[in-house]
């Protein structure tokens, strides 16, 4: 256990530096639930008691259960760039043998081919600890251009809502979105998707959707039906609020802002992010960017270079024995930090962010360096994923350590004591 630095100096001050902090972040610290990973983007568990589930981007889901890790799946890819194993969704019904989901979840890869995004099922086997390969069933596939960035990755389901699984696209890639994607509603990329995976509008025995009559394009002529929003660059992690049923999409900026955007849980869709025009809340310099046009959202939080250039977007903590709980926790994978905002939707700054890096990067899992990705368990256990190979749960400060810092205040009043009474003898 290392002794995190805010709570050791808060001891050489005493009681009275000591009893507000019981109370924040400060409590915080790190649980090790698997290292040794190979270049890990995402974790996630579906089943209280069950395995954590670690994406690795060279293309293999590992099962950690009892700090053991075993291959769960793997799964040919190109892993070129930002392509890869790069994101994975469990069936609503993953553990109801009623449901047509039992066993059932979902990855999003670069195949290793054409550069295509797949979107793909497959079946645990019965044990829960591996899934059977012959059990895929192509779902969508997006056509890629030939950059081996921008591809985004996550997808999910919203929480009430078994049908309909969210698809995070990237602009493609490169700078400046060359092919003008983002703000073209007649292609997938660089936006939000949402297909109903439990229906079929095709005959193609590799296509295995259908477009819900909900969404906000359908209908409309020159557009595609599957988007839900548009003007996305590289969303890295999007989560929905597993209390409201927000959504909250983190988007990476290219070379000034870093931005996260928000929908309401009542949302019909059809938000415009920006992207190309927007980088943040600015104009996009070089050439391409503009004003804010009619229809288009900020973001709801934007940050500059002086606290990040990549954002990980990650989750509104419903873990109510968090101290944390109701504040979304968010990431930077190249300055490593951490952050805490208020997690109710409403415009948030980083003047009203709470740091947690100093004291995550104290915990006891050792420092955080890459924040590749973070991932919810089945309580609303938060996960963070570090590129670096280890996956880290939030966690609150043990009792022991309590009281060890119980120990240490009686220590310092006893000595107090003791001074005081030296002075007077
Ligand atoms: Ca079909
Ligand atoms: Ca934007």
């Amino acid at each position: 256990m290392t002794f995190p630095k805010t709570q050791a100096a808060a001891a050489a001050f005493g009681l009275a530096a000591i009893l507000p902090l019981a109370a924040t972040a400060a409590t915080l610290d790190t649980r090790l639930i698997a290292s040794g990973l190979s270049q890990p983007l995402y974790a996630t568990s579906p089943v209280a008691g069950g395995p954590v589930f670690v994406l690795e981007k060279g293309g293999t889901i590992k099962a950690v259960s009892g700090g053991v890790s075993s291959n769960f799946l793997s799964i040919g890819v190109t892993s070129s760039g930002e392509q890869g194993l790069l994101g994975l969704a469990f069936d609503p019904g993953y553990a109801d043998p009623a449901s047509a989901g039992f066993r059932r979840f979902f990855v999003n890869y670069s195949d290793p081919s054409n550069q295509d995004t797949v979107i793909a099922s497959y079946r645990a086997n019965a044990n829960g600890l591996t899934a059977d390969p012959a059990s895929r069933v192509e779902v969508i596939r997006i056509d890629q251009p030939s950059f081996n960035n921008h591809k985004a990755g996550w997808i999910g389901f919203k929480p009430g809502d078994a049908n309909n699984l969210y698809i995070a696209t990237g602009d493609g890639g490169s700078g400046n979105d060359p092919l003008n994607n983002a703000q073209n509603t007649n292609v997938l990329l660089g936006k939000m998707l949402r297909i109903n995976i439990n229906g079929d509008d095709f005959a193609s025995p590799t296509i295995n959707y259908a477009v819900p009559t909900d969404n906000p394009f359908v209908g409309v002529a020159g557009t595609r039906g599957e988007i839900f929003a548009t003007g996305l660059r590289n969303p890295w992690r999007s989560s929905f609020d597993r209390l409201t049923g927000a959504l909250w999409i983190a988007d990476v900026g290219q070379g000034q802002r870093e931005e996260i955007n928000f929908i309401d849980a009542a949302s019909p869709g059809g938000q415009n992010f920006g992207w190309r025009l927007r980088e943040g809340d600015i104009a996009t310099p070089g050439g391409v960017g503009g004003p804010l046009q009619p229809g288009m959202v900020d973001p709801m939080l934007v940050y500059p270079r002086s606290f990040g250039a990549s954002i990980t977007g990650g989750y509104v903590v419903r873990d109510t024995s968090s101290v944390l709980y109701g504040q979304y926790i968010f990431g930077d994978f190249v300055s490593g930090r951490i952050w805490t905002i208020n997690g109710d939707g409403s415009a948030q700054t980083m003047a009203n962010a709470t740091d947690l890096t100093a004291v995550l990067d104290s915990g006891a899992a050792g420092a955080l360096v890459s924040i590749a990705s973070f991932g919810e368990g089945p309580g609303g256990e938060i996960f963070i994923v570090d590129f670096g190979g280890k996956v880290v749960q939030v966690v609150p400060e043990p009792a022991s350590v309590l009281m060890m810092l119980s120990g240490a205040m009686a220590l310092l009043l006893w000595r107090r004591r003791s001074a005081a009474q030296a002075r007077r003898d």
